[in-house]
């Protein structure tokens, strides 16, 4: 009662009832129903003057338990949804593996047994298609029976995931046939190896150089050639993680031609830079503290003015989501793999806690309004992964996945203070949000009351997605 409701198209005054899982009214302040005052006479009343009341934030980018260069992402579905919980994340979609050279349904068999039971909050799966042959296009025929709706295919990562261009163009034909939506790691990722192998040849083996060698061209060139055979095969096409304000002038010339395609990127390309990177050291790692920012694709210098745009992009919806692609490593025993060597640091940034946070901030130093900082992290990630209508809008009938943001309150960012993803470091050490996540709903369930957790491990369930709602 008494807060201030938000949705992708707006915002008022409104009181929020929620019968066991489901939301059931969105209803005037006070208002009287049958001769009852529903507000009074609800079994709990949570008191939300002053605060906006938001539909639950959807992380539609995690890995967890990732295996990843020779280790494993360190959160567990139990630690990340957890650490998502806390930071007003109701729903996150993982990515369900299958590394090249293995089945597609043991991988998808793999992630159900990793999840199942484990799980602070709802989650979804994506599929990760580690190469196209005859057995993974005839299992994409059951990815929609699965509630699995879409899937990811690397231009990067040669020997692990990678698929090259015919294989992309078979299984976005067969995308196009099902409704599937096609995900795309856009990286020319044969031609980043040499450059990578170069580097390392000359010395240049600081976490620094990962940068270098995926240079934004690298990025640039390979959403180009994704958008066509997107084009030319009519599938939908979805391009994770973009950094590079080239990349996104590939998008926006797209879809102002009329091609269905959309970009998503994350806090990362918005707030950090390859400069601080290099700029980075310590007494404990030298100049290989830059590995705790070391992610692909890479962050990108502020100098040449990414960011900046990643943000433009985000008000005139040449972008339209922000996703964490949470991956997480630690710096003792994990991203220490690339001491000496770049190329063997895991790449990933761990952030599912500070999304809503991250982004909130952008409503505070102007960049968003906002209705679009709900669009953007819940709105229509619900939208573009068939989740909307139960997920992603407060109204009657949706889950009541439902977040009480206090725009008075303070986050503090990093190890010790808000902090709990699995990771002996924080790439957001030293930020300062100005608001704070105050209560989570979960499926009518209170998870996090200030600063208690009330949730539990299996408290989520899966989410059987539907198809995008921008197939056309
Ligand atoms: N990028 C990362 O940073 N980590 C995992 C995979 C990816 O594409
Ligand atoms: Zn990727
Ligand atoms: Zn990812």
């Amino acid at each position: 009662t008494g807060g201030t409701v938000v949705s992708a198209t707006g915002r008022g005054a409104a009181d929020v009832l929620i019968d066991g899982e489901t939301i059931v009214g969105v209803l005037e302040p006070g208002s009287v129903l049958l001769g009852t005052n529903l507000a009074e006479s609800a079994d709990t009343v949570i008191d939300a003057t002053g605060k906006y009341v938001i539909p639950g934030g959807i992380d539609a980018h995690t890995h967890f338990e990732l295996p990843f260069g020779g280790t494993e992402a360190s959160d567990t579905f139990e630690s990340g949804t957890r650490a998502a919980a806390w930071g007003g994340t109701t729903t996150v979609i993982d990515f369900a593996v299958q590394t090249t050279g293995t089945r597609i349904q043991d991988g998808l068999a793999r992630w159900h047994a990793k999840a199942e039971g484990n799980c602070a909050i709802d989650y979804g799966f994506h599929q990760i298609m580690g190469g196209v042959d005859e057995d993974s296009l005839k299992a994409m025929e059951g990815f929609a029976a699965e509630g699995i709706t879409s899937y990811k295919m690397f231009m990067a990562y040669p020997g692990v995931f990678y698929s090259d261009d015919g294989q992309i163009l078979r299984a976005m034909q067969k995308a196009a046939d099902l409704g599937l939506l096609t995900m795309m790691h856009a990286e020319n990722g044969p031609a980043i190896d040499v450059l990578a192998a170069q580097l390392v040849e000359q010395g240049k083996t600081d976490p620094y150089y990962h940068g270098i060698a995926r240079a934004w061209q690298m990025e640039e060139e390979a959403t180009h050639r994704a958008i066509m055979l997107a084009d030319l095969t009519r599938a939908p096409l979805y391009v994770v993680h973009v950094s590079a304000k080239q990349a996104v002038q590939q998008l926006a010339w797209a879809r102002d031609n009329g091609k269905n395609v959309f970009g998503e990127t994350c806090p990362q390309y918005l707030y950090l830079s390859l400069e601080e990177q290099l700029g980075a050291s310590s007494d404990e790692w030298g100049a290989f503290e830059g590995a705790k920012w070391v992610c692909s694709t890479p962050l990108r210098s502020r100098e040449e003015g990414h960011q900046d745009h990643m943000w433009q992009a985000l008000r005139t919806n040449d972008l339209q989501m922000v996703s964490t692609d949470h991956c997480p490593f630690c710096m003792k025993g994990q991203k220490d793999l690339g001491v000496g060597d770049f190329r063997k640091i895991p790449n990933g940034i761990g952030s599912v806690e500070h999304r809503m946070d991250l982004m909130y901030q952008g409503v505070v130093t102007g960049q968003l309004s906002l209705e679009r900082w709900v669009e953007l992290t819940s709105t229509t990630p619900a939208r573009m992964f068939g989740m909307y209508g139960k997920k992603g809008v407060i109204t009657p009938g949706a889950d009541g996945d439902v977040v009480i943001y206090d725009p008075n309150g303070h986050t503090s960012i990093g190890v010790g203070k808000t902090h709990h993803m699995n990771m002996d470091h924080s790439a957001w050490e030293g930020f300062e949000i100005d608001g704070h996540v105050d209560t989570v709903i979960s499926r009518g369930k209170v998870i996090v009351d200030g600063n208690r957790y009330l949730g539990a491990k299996g408290d989520g369930r899966f989410v059987k997605r539907g198809l995008s709602q921008y197939l056309i």
